[in-house]
């Protein structure tokens, strides 16, 4: 097979024909249920560019949603699920173990915020990694109430359904959900009331409160086994809470006995600029999960946590037929070391000094933008009507990233309101490649807005 070159090639319209007549198949026999954002189906990839069945090179601003953080098919990553593959493909952990699963425990137990002893368990997804955080926490603690937070995405299943905010499409039609999840209100700088006039110590302060008066009308503190939270939030719109606010529900959760889940799925694994975006702020949370960039592309997910926490589950309480499959261990072991040997923590906040560049140029450009923001490689611009009116502009924001798409640049949006633009590369892809990522986001709105 030959290697595939680190550039952006267009030989049809995307998508091209072949994926074209893939789609109709796929109309045909897969759930409309199942959404597709750009319709060019994938044949091979390598690093920051994925080889459609036209023969298009595409540019991945996405990394199917901050997973192929080390590169699309990473040598490591192949190398060792290769192995692995020919060596041994499952036998249940619970059935009868092996040692990548127990070496992956040992990376997290090294890696995850804070030095005391650790356990972790494994699973297939992050959204079943969040469900056994919930039983964990409610197992320790003898409380069943979970606060999340506004704008919150946690998974798809029923529990995370109702952790997760935002209903439509994640939502709408799927209830009831389950019960004994509260909700309290996020530290949204941008939207905080009146926070153009306040400091971002006021806003961290008014939503620390704002929390804490949620949490002892609606819930009882002594009610509650977790708050859960993305230190940056993900799918709601790459929110990032002001500085001090995650340390201020830290220590009102060590106060009142309340466990803090720290969901890392999406900002987990150098992706934000640390190993952990807990670490920015020096946050050490109880339980911690993880997934996503984790495994290089590999289904993997993990519960990480204090030990007395994690060990105060009955035996065979936790587990799973697929729960850390030799094969997904050996891709994480291969994605890990990767990370370790090219500094991906240190290529994150380079990528984050090119891109916050780039973009403060096009905003002096377009008022629309409201907001730049995130940390690493895992950022966001905000649009919205402009000249100070914060009115969501989802119309712009679809229209900027369908004209990426046609330039076979493959980039995501998200965001409650769904104004959000959102960016998040490959820690691998070399900067000629996300500087001509940034050259059509600056002809897409030159074409939208120009
Ligand atoms: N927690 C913070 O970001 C997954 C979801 C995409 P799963 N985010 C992408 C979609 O539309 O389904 C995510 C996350 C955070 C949990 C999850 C859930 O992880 O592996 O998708 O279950």
């Amino acid at each position: 097979m030959t290697a595939i070159s680190q550039e952006r090639k267009l030989l049809t319209a995307i998508p091209g024909p072949k994926s074209q007549a893939l789609h109709a198949r796929k109309a045909a026999v897969v759930s409309a249920g199942v959404g597709v954002g750009l319709p060019a189906y994938i044949e091979r990839a390598a690093g920051g560019i994925l080889v459609d069945v036209d023969g298009n090179q595409l540019m991945d601003f996405g990394s199917g949603i901050a997973v192929t953080s080390v590169g699309n098919a990473a040598p490591r990553v192949v190398d060792s699920v290769k192995q692995q593959v020919e060596d041994l493909t499952h036998t249940c952990f619970m059935v009868t173990p092996y040692e990548a699963y127990v070496a992956v425990a040992e990376q997290l137990a090294e890696l995850t915020p804070g030095s005391h002893e650790k356990r972790s368990a494994l699973f297939n997804s992050g959204a079943e990694a969040v469900e056994n955080a919930v039983k964990i926490a409610r197992t320790f603690t003898g409380r069943q109430a979970v606060v999340a937070f506004d704008h919150a995405y946690h998974g798809r299943t029923n529990l995370t359904m109702a952790m997760t905010a935002k209903t439509m499409p994640y939502k709408h039609g799927f209830g009831p959900f389950a019960s004994e999840v509260y909700r309290a209100p996020m530290a949204y700088p941008l939207r905080w009331p009146g926070a153009a006039d306040k400091s971002s110590e006021t806003i961290a302060a008014e939503a620390f409160e704002s929390f804490v008066n949620h949490v002892h009308a609606q819930v009882g503190e002594t009610n509650c086994a977790a708050v859960i939270v993305e230190p940056i939030q993900g799918e709601g719109g790459f929110i990032v809470p002001p500085e001090g606010w995650l340390r201020m529900v830290a220590d009102y959760c060590t106060e009142h006995g309340i466990l803090l889940i720290a969901d890392e799925i999406q900002t987990g694994f150098c992706r934000t600029g640390d190993w952990f975006a807990s670490d920015h702020e020096g946050v050490v949370p109880d339980l911690i999960t993880t997934a996503k960039g984790m495994a290089g592309g590999l289904p993997l997910a993990a519960v990480t946590g204090r030990a007395d926490v994690m060990d105060s589950v009955h035996a065979g309480g936790l587990g799973g037929t697929y729960g850390g499959n030799p094969v997904a261990c050996a891709a994480a072991l291969g994605a890990i070391e990767t990370m370790r040997s090219e500094n991906l923590v240190g290529r994150a906040r380079e990528i984050e000094a090119l891109f916050k560049h780039r973009l403060e140029q096009l905003r002096s450009k377009y008022d629309v933008i409201a907001e730049i923001r995130g940390r690493g490689a895992m950022l966001a611009i905000e649009l919205t009507a402009g000249a100070g009116d914060l009115t969501p502009n989802p119309t712009a924001t679809a229209a900027i990233n369908a004209y990426c798409h046609s330039q076979g640049l493959v980039t995501l949006t998200c965001g409650t309101f769904g104004n959000v633009f959102r960016f998040l590369p490959p820690l691998v892809a070399p900067d000629h490649l996300l500087n001509e990522g940034l050259d059509i986001i600056d002809a897409a709105f030159e074409r939208v807005l120009g």
